[in-house]
């Protein structure tokens, strides 16, 4: 069964790593986004095991996760009779294309300029954050990432801020190869939300909330149960003074918290200070915390009723829909380089 690709809707395509328990930043930041595109779109969403490995995993946990991953992209509500859903290993053009950007359009000036492997480097080096503890495959994720997006003829790639960096590199590698080979790829546009593109940790608002935190105190995980994420609510973080106001500048973790509430409860920021108005943190906190474990209880029902088998089924199915369209892309590009 091919994908029909032929309509006239604009292509979206995306992914997760598997590599640590998936939190409310992803799912505010990017899935909740990707739920509202798949009528308009022919979407494509990825687990993108291959980057999962460019740090250490444990290959049980991996193993268990990308399953997981697939449970979390149903329970947000994607349905994968709209939208495709793979693995990206089971594709193996999306690495036999990032072997052939490395060499023919990406440069070491643009790498270094990323900030994503300086950042993990610094967490487990802090005197070397660009050198010893950082694999190839770290320095190189936004290559991969490039031929993940490049190979479906991508218009549109909803992702976190933190992703916006990895994206506008994708534009460059495309544009230079198509102007070194001839035209093979689109270069994709970015899609970020107003609010929520970036959640910031519960331990520490000047760094976002992060799957690969030390401190699980630093998230609300998907999975975590209810009580615990309300009590991670009470314990996090809040600034000097007691008024619920929005100010980013003077009351940062504040303003995370009140962007978290107003995305889950689906009331305006606004209308939230009005509420609090006179109440101080402790109470703000207690309406965030009830919040918190309604979304948490209704999202994990959904989560708890898929199997692995069906997952695994969606995972097969999904890689048959699109391997036809990634070979595609890479055919083109091999003959634009002389390989036939
Ligand atoms: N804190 C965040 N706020 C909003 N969006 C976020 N995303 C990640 N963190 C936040 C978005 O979630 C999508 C999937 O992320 P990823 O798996 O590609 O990894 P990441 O961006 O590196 O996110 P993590 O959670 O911090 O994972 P680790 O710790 O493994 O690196 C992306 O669209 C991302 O922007």
């Amino acid at each position: 069964m091919e994908l029909d690709m032929k309509n006239n809707k604009a292509t979206v395509f995306s992914g997760v790593q598997p590599s640590g328990v998936l939190h409310i930043g992803n799912y505010l930041g990017a899935l909740a986004q990707w739920v509202e595109m798949q009528n308009q779109y022919n979407c494509i969403f990825c687990v993108v095991d291959y980057h999962a490995i460019t740090v250490k995993q444990e290959s049980q946990e991996l193993s268990r996760r990308i399953l997981d991953v697939v449970k979390i992209y149903l329970a947000s509500g994607i349905n994968p009779e709209q939208a495709v859903i793979f693995q990206q290993s089971d594709i193996t053009a999306h690495t036999e294309l990032a072997w052939i950007l490395n060499c023919a359009a990406a440069r070491l000036a643009d790498l270094n300029k990323m900030t994503q492997f300086k950042d993990k480097g610094a967490k487990k080096e802090p005197a070397c954050p660009a050198g010893r503890s950082v694999s190839v495959g770290l320095y190189d994720y936004p290559v991969l990432m490039a031929a993940d997006i490049l190979l479906y003829n991508t218009d549109l790639v909803p992702v976190g801020d933190d992703q916006v960096q990895h994206v506008e590199l994708c534009r460059t590698l495309a544009e230079r190869f198509n102007r070194d080979y001839g035209q093979v790829f689109k270069a994709p546009q970015v899609a970020v939300r107003k609010q929520g593109a970036r959640i910031m940790g519960l331990d520490d608002p000047t760094k976002k909330m992060s799957k690969s935190a030390s401190s699980p105190a630093n998230y609300i995980a998907l999975t975590d149960a209810p009580e615990i994420a309300a009590k991670k609510i009470k314990r996090a973080v809040t600034d000097s003074g007691s008024e619920v106001k929005f100010d980013q500048k003077q009351k940062p973790a504040l303003a995370n918290l009140l962007t978290i509430y107003s995305l889950l409860a689906g009331i305006k920021i606004k209308e939230l200070e009005e509420n609090y108005k006179g109440k101080g943190y402790g109470e703000f906190k207690n309406g965030l915390a009830e919040e918190i474990k309604k979304f948490l209880r209704e999202f994990q029902i959904k989560y708890n009723s898929f199997t692995d088998q069906e997952v695994k089924q969606i995972l097969r199915d999904g890689a048959d829909k699109i391997r036809p369209v990634a070979n595609k892309t890479l055919k083109r590009v091999k003959n634009k380089l002389g390989i036939i």
